[in-house]
């Protein structure tokens, strides 16, 4: 453990901590930010009257929206003189966000990423490669000082240019990589087309986030490159990535809670459920200075998982986030993630994990195609071959989503590939269409 008299603290002394860290931040937020001061006045809230934990329930939440409404800098907590970053939100959904951090928040995000690597089973020996984009995206420089902060050797040499990656991959003695996980499936295939045996080479872990992903997918990266791939979670609203990260065995991604509260909201009715149900998650930030963030619904959808994880530390788990409330697909009536459907389609042999959901109109009606590359080994030419696996895939993406959705091969190397976050769904369906 990088911090382990944090990472292990008893879970009385560490609630004693985070109310603590809660009261002040409350407190600073109802002072600083004329946002929050004027939602609490609206909630009948002070922030004196939090005694407890569970007294948070009776704070407002903050949604995407609001720091869009306070674009740029409406919702920091400090003087721009105290500001020394900022980054912003992918933005994939609309209107970008910034965020701002001081010097501390900068320090507490290097330590929080060296504790991520070191979940990982990362140490001052490894050679970390940080593929995650260097720039607004805060994934390249969280990763970059969470390497340098571990003592790790860093190569910051970013996304892009995937054989020069597979090229320092091999000539750097890279033990440790940093990327979407899409971005690793594209780096082994890379690879591959090189003539180069991944599996040969001293890389033994991937710390991979930023996208959803399935156990599935996992299973293939681990077997293609050979090594143990780690998951891990964050976002730009709340820091980047080290909010939350899989240790070595890999059931659940702590959640650093003594910096961030997590809370899993009903999403009917909003109210917190206990721990082992699912639902939409929240953030309340604890020690952030630049831009704290109080109860931040993420849209993102996952459930603590009860129990003591055998690494000791005792920070609660979530588990992977398998989507967000605002990528599900409503196929007639049925609810469903793009991770549900490429957990189907690693199973199935002769088609290559790479996918996408293509959402068209038929008339007024909305019309779903996967569309799925078949592996390089199966001649695109045999017909009977080709249309017996089209069955196979549909059949199993109907048993086990309740759905039948329509199936199109297509050629290997097809699909466009991503050197961030893959592009899961694409929205054809006109005009003002998110895709
Ligand atoms: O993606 C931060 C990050 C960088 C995390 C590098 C991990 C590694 P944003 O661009 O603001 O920040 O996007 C945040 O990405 O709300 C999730 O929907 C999704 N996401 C991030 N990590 C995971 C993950 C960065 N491990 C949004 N699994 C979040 C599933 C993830 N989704």
């Amino acid at each position: 453990m990088f911090q382990p008299e944090m990472e292990s603290m008893g879970r009385d002394a560490l609630e004693r901590l985070q109310l603590a860290r809660l009261r002040t931040q409350l407190a600073r937020v109802y002072v600083n930010v004329p946002l929050y001061r004027r939602k609490f006045d609206d909630a009948g809230f002070r922030p004196e009257q939090l005694e407890t934990l569970d007294d948070l329930r009776r704070v407002p939440f903050t949604v995407k929206d609001d720091m869009r409404s306070a674009y740029p800098y409406g919702m920091f907590a400090v003087p721009m003189r105290d500001i020394v970053r900022v980054h912003s939100s992918s933005g994939t959904t609309g209107q970008i966000t910034v965020v701002g951090y001081t010097k501390g928040d900068l320090d507490r995000w290097a330590d929080l990423m060296a504790r991520t690597y070191a979940c990982a089973g990362a140490t001052a020996d490894d050679v970390i490669q940080v593929t995650y984009g260097y720039g607004l995206f805060t994934g390249g420089l969280g990763a970059h000082y969470g390497s340098e902060r571990l003592g790790s050797v860093t190569i910051p040499i970013s996304g892009g240019n995937t054989a020069r990656q597979v090229q320092v991959l091999k000539d750097f003695g890279v033990t440790v990589l940093a990327c979407t996980p899409s971005y690793a499936l594209l780096i082994a295939e890379t690879a591959a087309d090189m003539g180069i045996d991944v599996r040969s080479l001293p890389l033994r872990v991937g710390v991979f986030g930023a996208e959803p992903w399935s156990e599935a997918m996992r299973a293939q990266i681990e077997e293609k490159m050979g090594i143990t791939a780690i998951d891990i979670y964050g976002l730009s609203e709340v820091m980047g990535p080290g909010v939350a990260s899989e240790c070595v065995h890999k059931n659940g991604l702590h959640v650093f809670e003594d910096h961030f509260l997590i809370e899993i909201l009903d999403p009917q009715t909003l109210e917190p459920v206990p721990d082992g149900e699912t639902g939409e998650v929240a953030f309340t930030t604890l020690t952030k200075e630049g831009i704290p963030v109080i109860r931040y619904r993420t849209r993102d959808i996952s459930r603590i998982i009860p129990g003591r994880c055998a690494c000791g530390r005792t920070f609660r788990r979530m588990e992977r986030v398998t989507g967000r409330t605002d990528d599900m697909l409503i196929i007639r009536g049925v609810n469903v993630y793009p991770s549900q459907i490429e957990q189907v389609l690693m199973g199935i042999a002769g088609v290559a994990p790479h996918y996408q959901v293509v959402l068209t109109k038929k008339g007024s009606m909305d019309a779903v195609e996967v569309h799925v590359e078949v592996s390089p080994e199966i001649s695109f030419d045999e017909i009977r071959t080709l249309e017996a696996l089209q069955r196979t895939v549909s059949g199993a993406i109907a048993s086990v989503l309740a759905v039948s959705v329509k199936v199109k091969l297509v050629e290997p190397k097809s699909i466009q590939r991503s050197e961030g976050k893959a592009k899961r769904v694409l929205d054809m369906r006109g005009e003002g269409a998110k895709s």
